[in-house]
């Protein structure tokens, strides 16, 4: 069985996605991080920089102690390395997934994060910030958009560079992009977004996250963090 220790996110639907295509048995133990859950000792415990997603496997493969994993990107190596899926086995088609699991990691979410930071929850709006992030994030659909010009998905088959990928292109307004702008990013998105299994795990983060808003007080918590923030946690 697999813990995952989840809130209904971009980072946090990248795991969904992957259990809901393998079938892996799992449950989700929610992490309300508007409420400052993600500080609870038990989680830093598993995930130290107090961010979801992260996962317990109680059944390692070859045995012995369960396995915790943070950071989504590591989660979804460690789950395609454990099931077979969604990562080529030969040489040429791992490098490239991984090459665009790790492009999603270090470029499409922090930047589409700080995207959403100055021009939705920031309560100053900042010119400067906001055209700057927006600016990359429509610089990485057009990288997305050519990528995927000649190709069905990202690299290869469906993988999971894919699903590191799709969470974050969801939101896409709200990120002040057209996606008309970027037909072959479109196909793509659309033949991800009509996946069962992707169906599933949007339906599933629905059911647990009733609430569509940011209150105040959620802000302050995720916004206000500093290095005391933990140390006070592990008071
Ligand atoms: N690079 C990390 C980022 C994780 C992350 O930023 N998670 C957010 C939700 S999408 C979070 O837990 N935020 C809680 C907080 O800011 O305290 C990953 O991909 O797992």
């Amino acid at each position: 069985m697999i813990d995952l220790h989840y809130w209904t996110t971009p980072n946090g639907h990248k795991i969904t996605m992957f259990l809901e295509e393998t079938g892996l048995p799992y449950r989700i133990f929610p992490v309300k991080i508007g409420a400052g859950e993600q500080f609870k000792p038990s989680f830093l415990k598993i995930s130290p920089n107090n961010r979801i997603p992260a996962m317990v496997d109680n059944e390692p493969a070859g045995g012995g102690a369960p396995i915790s994993i943070f950071e989504s990107g590591a989660i979804l190596l460690y789950l395609a390395e454990k099931t077979g899926n969604f990562l080529p086995k030969d040489l040429r088609g791992r490098t490239e997934t991984i090459q665009w699991l790790f492009w999603q990691m270090a470029n499409l979410g922090p930047m589409l994060g700080q995207n959403h930071h100055f021009r939705t929850y920031a309560a100053e709006k900042l010119t400067y910030a906001i055209n700057r992030y927006v600016n990359e994030t429509n610089r990485l659909y057009g990288v997305l958009d050519k990528r995927l010009a000649d190709r069905a998905f990202v690299a290869g088959d469906y993988s999971i560079a894919d699903m590191a990928s799709y969470p974050w292109i969801v939101p896409y307004e709200r990120q002040g992009q057209n996606l008309d702008d970027f037909p072959h990013l479109k196909r793509w998105f659309e033949a991800i977004r009509a996946r069962p299994a992707t169906v599933r795990a949007y339906e599933k983060a629905k059911a647990i996250n009733t609430q569509a808003t940011m209150s105040d007080e959620a802000k302050k918590i995720l916004f206000g963090q500093t290095a005391a923030s933990v140390a006070a946690a592990a008071r």
